[in-house]
């Protein structure tokens, strides 16, 4: 695929409001070559198939950040169905459509088992570890959703990466630790169960509109979830111990 088809790719992601986040080629020897079933995906070093049953030479990555995907969502029939998991059917229906018209594979990460999404965002490059879970970007701070990766039996044209690494390791004051009401942030990482039980022990959280800590980054402001988006987003991330989470960004 060349510099036009990959134009495309883009054009079509950015109609249904998602992005591209970038790409990049699997290396030989990479688990998938040779008679790899090409299943499960517990490891970065693990690729899905291509479409045609060929090992993955290129993975690309979709994405969103600001206000584009929620507006495009808010308009589909799924926003309103009633039926769980809304953004999850959006996203399969909408970039299940564009694969299928660009002569791609695709997945997801909604899917099981987990696709190693966050490994191949490092991958593609711009994106840091936060002490959130979250990965920051250099552009879109910790704004930005991965929803889908395209794979191809093809090595495509080079991606244009300008390099800019992600901001947390030169980010000296890490406001975002300080900003968890819940002392959840530390060097041991996020804790997970005591973010939660400080959202079900509160009455009304302020974190409700948006993970406080996540808020407080310096990094990709513009790109910040609206309200309504945050509300969606966390109220299906509090779900998560009732077994019924949609686990969306
Ligand atoms: C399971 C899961 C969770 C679990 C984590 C449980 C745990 N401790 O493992 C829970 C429910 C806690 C969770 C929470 C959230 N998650 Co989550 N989650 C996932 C999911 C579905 C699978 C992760 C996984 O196990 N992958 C398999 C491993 C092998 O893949 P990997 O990439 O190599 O591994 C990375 C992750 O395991 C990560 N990791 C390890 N522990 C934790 C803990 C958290 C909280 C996160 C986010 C990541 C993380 O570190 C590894 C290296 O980078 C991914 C989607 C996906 N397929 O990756 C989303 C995903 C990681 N989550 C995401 C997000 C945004 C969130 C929330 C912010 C949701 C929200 N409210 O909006 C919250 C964070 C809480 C907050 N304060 O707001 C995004 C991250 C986007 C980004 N820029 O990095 C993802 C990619 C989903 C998406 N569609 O974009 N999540
Ligand atoms: S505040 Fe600093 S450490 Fe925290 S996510 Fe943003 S850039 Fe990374
Ligand atoms: S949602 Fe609130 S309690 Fe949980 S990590 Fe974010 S700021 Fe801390």
């Amino acid at each position: 695929m060349g510099p036009e088809k990959l134009a495309a790719l883009s054009r079509r992601v950015e109609a249904v409001g998602f992005l591209i986040l970038g790409g990049f080629h699997t290396q030989p020897g990479h688990a998938g070559e040779g008679g790899d079933t090409g299943e499960g995906g517990d490891t970065g070093e693990r690729f899905p198939r291509a479409g045609d049953g060929r090992v993955a030479r290129t993975l690309i990555l979709a994405g969103n950040a600001g206000p584009a995907l929620w507006r495009a969502f808010r308009a589909a029939p799924e926003a309103s169905d009633g039926a769980p998991d809304p953004l999850d059917r959006y996203t399969r229906r909408t970039l299940g459509a564009v694969a299928g018209a660009s002569g791609l594979a695709v997945v997801f990460p909604f899917d099981r088992p987990w696709w190693p999404f966050q490994s191949w965002a490092l991958a593609v490059g711009g994106f840091s570890q936060s002490p959130m879970g979250v990965l920051a970007h250099h552009r879109y701070g910790p704004w930005a959703g991965l929803r889908a990766a395209f794979v191809s039996g093809e090595r495509f044209a080079a991606f244009a990466q300008d390099g800019t690494p992600g901001p947390c390791p030169a980010c000296e004051e890490k406001p975002c630790i300080a900003a968890c009401p819940a002392h959840a942030l530390g060097p041991r990482g996020y804790d997970v169960p005591r973010c939660l039980a400080h959202l079900a022990a509160t009455p009304g959280p302020a974190c409700l509109s948006g993970c406080l800590a996540r808020v407080a980054c310096p990094w990709g402001m513009p790109y910040r979830q609206q309200e309504e988006q945050a509300r969606f987003h966390m109220r299906a991330f509090t779900a998560w111990d009732t077994g019924s989470a949609n686990k969306g960004t």
